[in-house]
């Protein structure tokens, strides 16, 4: 029994609430390792990182499960069936987060598969089919601007390529995972035989505000929108801030930001088209010189890949006329291209069916962010939970809130999906 983990995790029977209880506290506890001193940052294979990994492992032990940290450093706890020829179902979310982020963006779904687990664990109780709850290592691309570190790997989907990647100190993705101990040549062993798998199941928070608005707890997603990243550089002419006439500038930044409002008005004119320019910036820049370079990100996602892919087509022409006309040059490079991902029927009508024995109207919604579920898109059926987010659904944003009883129903329904959930 690890010494610190709390007495409720170890609960025999869940009182009411005793699951959200559960996972409030542990989400709560796994937030005080963070790389600021104030909010929580937690980003790939830094020391808090590490920690937090080392604490999963231990919770799930607690739990009942076999554990192993692998390659990318995903933690894996595995609740094996009593029929070792049984199936494999993965439970799975992440626990790396962004800057300043809330606490349960991930978490709260690889903590709901622990309490989840764990009560099964002390019931005496095994499945038709083996459980791998997984907590991947990266999810959000913060770090090396490349998600899903942890899950590409275990869907078969991992670039070699990305090991050479380097983060804003200048770290190689590689070098990093041998210094902490982990072994990139182990990483194309990580993919699982789809023939093997049952299905992959994520509870996750919602992340906007549709569930408030229906006022309900919990919500059945039915597809996750595709998103595009970019990194979009814009070169002008550096010069004299002093000397220069306002009429015989390049200025690279001026031309990025009207760059960044073509990105504004093409989204706003698509009612299921979202863009954002999250990260702007002038490298090496000077109060008393002109812009000669500036960097800016783009985000842009929609329910179906045309109408994205449209819109960056859009993008693209407008920003190159600003280029002309203010005689710029700009190069862009794509970091991400995921297409939008249907949940499969079968997992969206067994999460329905424990919704509604919960006393909630089963209420399907898609999802605006990105998951590790998509992933496994194509590997094996997928299926997500969505809870309630509080504050107007805010998140990625300390004021990221859940409350305990939305966590418990949502912990219930999970618990009742595997329980009446087939091995075949
Ligand atoms: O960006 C996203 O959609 C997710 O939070 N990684
Ligand atoms: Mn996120
Ligand atoms: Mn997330």
């Amino acid at each position: 029994m690890v010494s610190d983990a709390p007495a409720s995790l170890t609960d025999p029977s869940p009182t009411p609430l005793a699951f959200g209880e559960q996972i409030l506290v542990l989400a709560d506890r796994l937030a005080e390792w963070s790389e600021q001193p104030t909010g929580l940052t937690c980003t790939y294979l830094s020391q808090p990182h590490r920690a937090v990994a080392t604490q999963l492992r231990d919770w799930m032990r607690v739990s009942g499960m076999s554990v192993q940290t692998d390659a990318v450093a995903n933690v894996v706890g595995r609740y094996a069936s009593d029929d070792p020829a049984a199936k494999t179902l993965i439970v799975g979310s992440h626990y790396d987060t962004v800057r300043n982020a809330g606490n349960y963006d991930g978490r709260l779904g690889i903590i709901a598969g622990m309490v989840v687990i764990d009560h099964l664990h002390r019931a005496g109780r095994r499945l038709p089919f083996h459980v791998e709850l997984i907590a991947f290592s990266e999810e959000e691309g913060v770090r090396f601007s490349k998600p899903f570190i942890g899950s590409s790997p275990v869907a078969g989907r991992f670039d070699p390529a990305i090991l050479e990647l380097r983060d804003a100190a200048g770290f190689r993705l590689g070098d990093l995972m041998r210094e902490v101990g982990l072994d990139p040549d182990g990483i194309p062993a990580l993919k699982r035989d789809p023939a093997n798998l049952l299905g992959y199941l994520e509870l996750h928070i919602e992340q906007g505000p549709v569930l408030l608005e229906e006022n309900l707890p919990v919500g059945i997603v039915s597809a996750i929108n595709g998103a595009v990243r970019q990194v979009i550089t814009v070169t002008g002419t550096a010069g004299h801030a002093g000397t220069v006439p306002m009429t015989m500038r390049h200025d690279a930044a001026t031309a990025a930001a009207e760059m960044v409002l073509v990105v504004e008005r093409r989204c706003v004119a698509t009612p299921a088209l979202v863009g954002t320019v999250g990260q702007l910036a002038v490298p090496s820049g000077a109060i008393n010189v002109i812009p000669g370079r500036c960097q800016l990100s783009l985000d842009i996602r929609a329910g179906d890949d045309a109408t994205r892919d449209m819109a960056l087509a859009d993008i693209h022409a407008e920003i190159g006329r600003i280029a002309v006309r203010r005689g710029v040059s700009v190069e862009h490079q794509e970091t991400l291209r995921m297409p939008a991902v249907a949940c499969a029927p079968r997992l969206r009508e067994l999460l329905s069916g424990a919704v509604a024995r919960a006393g909630v109207r089963p209420f399907s919604l898609t999802s605006g962010a990105g998951h590790d579920a998509m992933m496994f898109h194509g590997i094996t059926d997928i299926g997500m939970l969505f809870v309630r987010c509080g504050n107007g659904g805010i998140s990625h944003n300390p004021l990221e809130t859940v409350t305990t009883e939305d966590a418990d129903v949502a912990a219930r329904v999970l618990l009742d999906t595997l329980i009446n959930m087939s091995g075949r």
